[in-house]
């Protein structure tokens, strides 16, 4: 069993996209442990995208992820993280495989609509950044 973080962005939630996108999760057999609406400061979400710092996109990345409500929620099941990163697909929606999340509802490269852990690294660090110790 494994655990990873998903967000749902700003542009997901605003367009009433949160339903959808969980069900997904939920319908793949997944448990949501730890879900949350919440608007991230400047600093949450620097620290979100810590591996990104310096990079060209990095300021416009935390300005908009910290402009409007998102949805964080954790999920379990096997092979969680792996799962959910093939259910988001790739980074920029035009290259997304077919039926996956961004393909399906992404804008472009940063209005992806869904944020998933990349690694146990990530998904330990980011669940602990946005909900503490979970049981
Ligand atoms: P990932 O979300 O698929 O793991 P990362 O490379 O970790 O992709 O980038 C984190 C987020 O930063 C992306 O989901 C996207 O919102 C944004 N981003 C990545 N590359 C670019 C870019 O070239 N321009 C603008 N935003 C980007
Ligand atoms: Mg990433």
């Amino acid at each position: 069993m494994e655990r990873t973080f998903l967000m749902i962005k700003p542009e997901g939630v605003e367009r009433g996209l949160i339903g959808e996108i969980i069900g997904r999760f939920e319908r793949r057999g997944f448990k949501i442990v730890a879900l949350k609406l919440t608007k991230m400061t400047r600093e949450c979400a620097e620290r979100q995208y810590e591996e990104h710092r310096g990079k060209e996109f990095f300021n416009d990345l935390v300005s908009y992820i910290s402009s409007a409500p998102v949805v964080m929620f954790v999920i379990e099941g096997e092979d969680a993280i792996a799962t959910a990163r093939e259910m988001a697909g790739a980074t920029d929606p035009k290259q997304a495989k077919p039926g996956t999340i961004r393909a399906d509802y992404g804008i472009d490269v940063q209005r992806n609509v869904i944020h998933a852990s990349d690694s146990k690294e990530s998904a330990y660090r980011e669940i602990a950044l946005h909900f503490g110790v979970l049981s």
